[in-house]
């Protein structure tokens, strides 16, 4: 009886022990648990620091604002280059201005730029139309790059050349390439069409050939803007080419 009270307070003890044991397991727990919360307030900190970057990171958006108020002025020099342009425009107008006075009195030397005739050996070879514009035959000959009548003995053939600019006819002259001397009248036109002979001779066989047949014009009065040249060619018997006729004279009194 007395070893079984014993035992009584053993298992007692015992259960104690255990209770006691169940006790402070149950308390390390609690502070574990506990342990963690605070972890997880640190990380929100972490987060609130986060925060802040962003903060600054507006202000450098706003140090880049300056930047394009800086690429404005620069704009702003580029439109005073243009307006240094206009006056060196300006500056040009003027030496137009004095060029147009300058053609008083002055003489302009035409190349034609229409041309017919009485007939043509070929077209475009030995065409009227080869005696437009600026000599282009290089040395006496039978060219293609001449006017040419169809056929190379008779009496009477004639070149009609019109130009840009009428003018006061000083001079004219008139590019023989081939069989030179048949040319006998010379006449300017006006823009009524009114033909006024400036020259006249009969033909000339000792011509050198090519040959420049230079005619001084005087005395005409009013403008004029073509010129008729006409031709015998049966006393050489030969076609006399002409490369090119060119109109001196005054556009302004
Ligand atoms: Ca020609």
């Amino acid at each position: 009886m007395k070893s079984s009270r014993f035992l009584l307070v053993g298992l007692i003890v015992l259960l104690a022990m255990a209770a006691l044991a169940c006790s402070l397991v149950g308390d390390d727990t609690t502070p574990a648990v506990t342990d963690e919360v605070p972890a997880v307030t640190e990380e929100v900190p972490a987060v609130t620091e986060e925060a802040p970057v962003v903060t600054e990171e507006t202000p450098a958006a706003t140090e880049e604002a300056p930047v394009v108020t800086e690429e404005t002025p620069a704009a702003t020099e580029e439109t005073s280059v243009v307006t240094e342009e206009t006056p060196a425009a300006t500056e040009e107008t003027p030496a137009a201005t004095t060029e147009v006075p300058a053609l008083q009195g002055q003489f302009l030397e035409q190349w034609a730029v229409t041309a017919t005739a009485s007939s043509e050996y070929g077209n475009p070879d030995w065409a009227a139309i080869q005696a437009i514009g600026a000599p282009n035959t290089q040395e006496c000959g039978d060219f293609v790059t001449a006017w040419a009548s169809s056929t190379s003995s008779s009496p009477y053939e004639w070149l009609e050349l019109r130009y840009a600019i009428p003018v006061f006819p000083d001079q004219i002259r008139i590019y023989e390439t081939y069989s030179p001397g048949s040319i006998i009248r010379v006449e300017v036109i006006t823009p009524v069409s009114d033909y006024i002979a400036v020259w006249e001779d009969g033909p000339r066989t000792d011509e050198d050939c090519p040959h420049v047949l230079t005619i001084p014009v005087e005395g005409i009065e009013e403008r004029v803007f073509g010129v008729r040249i006409t031709l015998d060619q049966s006393i050489i018997q030969s076609w006399n080419e002409i490369d090119a006729v060119q109109l001196v004279g005054r556009a302004f009194e």
